[in-house]
């Protein structure tokens, strides 16, 4: 089965990776990329997308979305996670190509038009093109196939707050609507992708198998595995876009448990995602009154890392 997609995406270390699956396996279809702010400045998110397709010689149009929250003030961008340049701080080529004329969320509307109820939406930054899409065109939520999220979390606290993912925590009003939209979403959050790790002896195939694009995710790799040994002692990361992708064509890697979401906008929990599992019982209904969604609660990591590697180290995809 094809899956047809437009990635929605902040590239971000771990975006590249993602970007590199994408690209690289035979059962995706890209559409193309919308860039948003988030791990780095909207610019520099639509250069980078630009060049990764580039250096893995692919034609993908980039259409750039957002580069503010819609309400809140924005804190600096991650750059000791994921380097001033979003990919680990490396000299780096200006891509040849340019970004469409038209912004992110008329680019989902538009496709979306063409193609509709054929094409999955997978965000994997903060959410403000989603959500601007839904503003534009409310009927855009009937004409997407599925959503699927990397971003917020069910049970397992935050990341960059006690109780906040960075996703969800740098655009909590889109990821709001998002969340709480009428369409069939699936959230893939820290529940799943913090027990997901790409070692560095892993690292080291995919560079080779990759190419000119190899050693730019190896470079940044290093710099995002320098992160990750020193905020959380862990040898090797996690590859949180990529379990998204990998949702999409191995659902069966994962636990999925329907229920309501809703997030928190304002206060010391501000960016929280609030899961209420269907099956469960509360004092009211407040918090089953949003649509029902699908949220990952547990993966088999181990073979979440091996697709990852089989799909970026084998020519034609896995
Ligand atoms: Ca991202």
């Amino acid at each position: 089965m094809t899956h047809t997609i437009i990635f929605d995406t902040d590239p971000g270390v771990d975006d590249a990776q993602a970007i590199a699956l994408i690209m690289a396996h035979p059962d995706i279809e890209v559409l193309g990329m919308t860039t948003t702010f988030g791990n780095v400045r909207v610019e520099t998110a639509t250069r980078n997308a630009l060049l990764l397709t580039e250096l893995a010689g692919q034609n993908i149009p980039v259409a750039q979305g957002a580069d503010y929250p819609l309400v809140k003030t924005p804190y600096p961008v991650p750059a000791h996670i994921h380097g001033a340049d979003g990919l680990g701080n490396q000299t780096l080529d200006t891509p040849s190509g340019q970004a469409e004329k038209i912004s992110a969320a008329q680019f989902i509307v538009d496709k979306t038009r063409e193609q509709p109820g054929e094409i999955t939406l997978m965000a994997v930054g903060p959410l403000g093109n989603l959500a601007m899409a839904i503003a534009l065109d409310p009927d855009v939520v009937n004409r997407v196939k599925q959503v699927v999220i990397m971003g917020g979390s069910a049970a397992r606290g935050g990341n960059v707050t006690p109780l906040a993912e960075a996703n969800i925590f740098s655009d909590p009003h889109a990821a709001k609507r998002v969340l709480t939209a009428d369409w069939p979403l699936v959230m893939v959050g820290l529940d799943v992708t913090l027990d997901t790790v790409i070692t560095p002896d892993r690292m080291a195939r995919i560079a080779e198998g990759q190419g000119a694009l190899g050693k730019v995710l190896s470079h940044s790799y290093d710099f995002y595995a320098d992160f990750y040994r020193s905020a959380i002692g862990l040898d090797g990361c996690c590859p949180h876009d990529s379990c998204a992708v990998a949702w999409l064509v191995h659902p069966e890697f994962f636990e999925t448990v329907t229920g309501h979401l809703d997030v928190v906008t304002e206060g010391p929990a501000e960016g929280q995602t609030i899961f209420a599992p269907a099956e469960r019982q509360y004092v009211s209904d407040r918090w089953s009154r949003t649509p029902a969604v699908q949220v990952c609660m547990k993966v088999d990591g181990e073979a979440v890392s091996n697709w990852i590697e089989q799909t970026l180290t084998s020519s034609s995809g896995a």
